[in-house]
């Protein structure tokens, strides 16, 4: 079990739409789940909190629907899709943001794209002054993976899990917490095969061989499973931030990795 003590650098978390959505169920919101992680950030006091949380329900059937992340095809009902991405991301930001409110965190909601601008997917501008400003002052910025302008297609998505890992570069944080509905890596996938086990621990350079062998369990993603977020944690990873990927659907989990303390997971280093 790693420990990781506990200091003033900051840490972001990210909280997969499978945790703080029901996925099956379009725009339904886990509200429980919500709920109970808003009470363990609280409890967890740290100074330095940044969050970003996924689309789930909310965000990835629009997106499929419109084919947002494809790009504009100079089809207008698909201007119409991006406006019902954005409003229902926002509508699921509000949730979150709600919920952390009532337990007196003083949270902030960061549209990012009003202030990211991507170039065939990948984040390209983005004015980090309002941000770091935030944080300078105390606030929890409560940011999300977004429907965004794209400098080659027009528009796309832009992931959660891309987010964290630019901001968590950017802002120099020490480490990304992953709050997901699985206990963290497998060998294989658990659901199918009995032998597979659980990756404790491992560096970048045994996370890249096993690229190959990490299986996509989502079919309403848009933004790609599990290989999609170790591809995505990757450029972090190598500045030396550590990624620590934990079950966010079971209590405790999220209080004890924000705190430090010992928790089942994958922890993922540099070497
Ligand atoms: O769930 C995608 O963010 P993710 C958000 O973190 C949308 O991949 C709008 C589908």
């Amino acid at each position: 079990m790693w420990v990781r003590k506990l200091s003033r650098k900051l840490i972001v978390l990210k909280l997969g739409g499978s945790v703080v959505t029901r996925k099956e169920k379009p725009f339904t919101a886990n509200l429980p789940a919500i709920r109970r992680l808003a009470k363990e950030i609280s409890d967890a006091k740290l100074s330095q909190l940044m969050i970003v949380h996924g689309g789930g329900s909310f965000g990835h059937p629009l997106a499929k629907q419109y084919a947002i992340k494809e790009g504009y095809r100079g089809d207008p009902t698909q201007l119409f899709g991006f406006s019902k991405t954005r409003q229902a991301m926002m509508t699921l930001n509000k949730l979150v943001v709600d919920a952390l409110i009532q337990r007196n965190i003083s949270v902030v909601a960061v549209s990012p794209s009003s202030f990211i601008v991507t170039k065939s997917g990948r984040i390209a501008t983005m004015t980090d002054e309002p941000l770091k400003k935030l944080l300078q002052t105390g606030f929890v910025p409560v940011l999300y993976g977004d429907a965004v302008l794209d400098f080659d297609l027009g528009f796309t998505i832009l992931s959660g899990d891309q987010l964290a890992a630019y901001l968590a570069v950017q802002f120099s944080a020490e480490q990304i917490v992953m709050g997901i509905d699985v206990d963290g890596v497998f060998t294989a996938d658990p659901r199918v095969e009995e032998s597979a086990s659980l990756i404790r621990h491992c560096t970048l350079q045994e996370l890249k061989k096993m690229h190959t062998r990490i299986v996509d369990t989502s079919s309403t993603d848009v933004t790609g499973g599990m290989l999609g977020k170790l591809i995505e944690l990757t450029p972090a990873i190598e500045k030396g931030i550590s990624a620590f990927i934990v079950n966010a659907s079971k209590p405790k989990n999220v209080y004890k990795a924000l705190r430090g303390e010992s928790v089942t997971g994958t922890l993922i280093q540099k070497t």
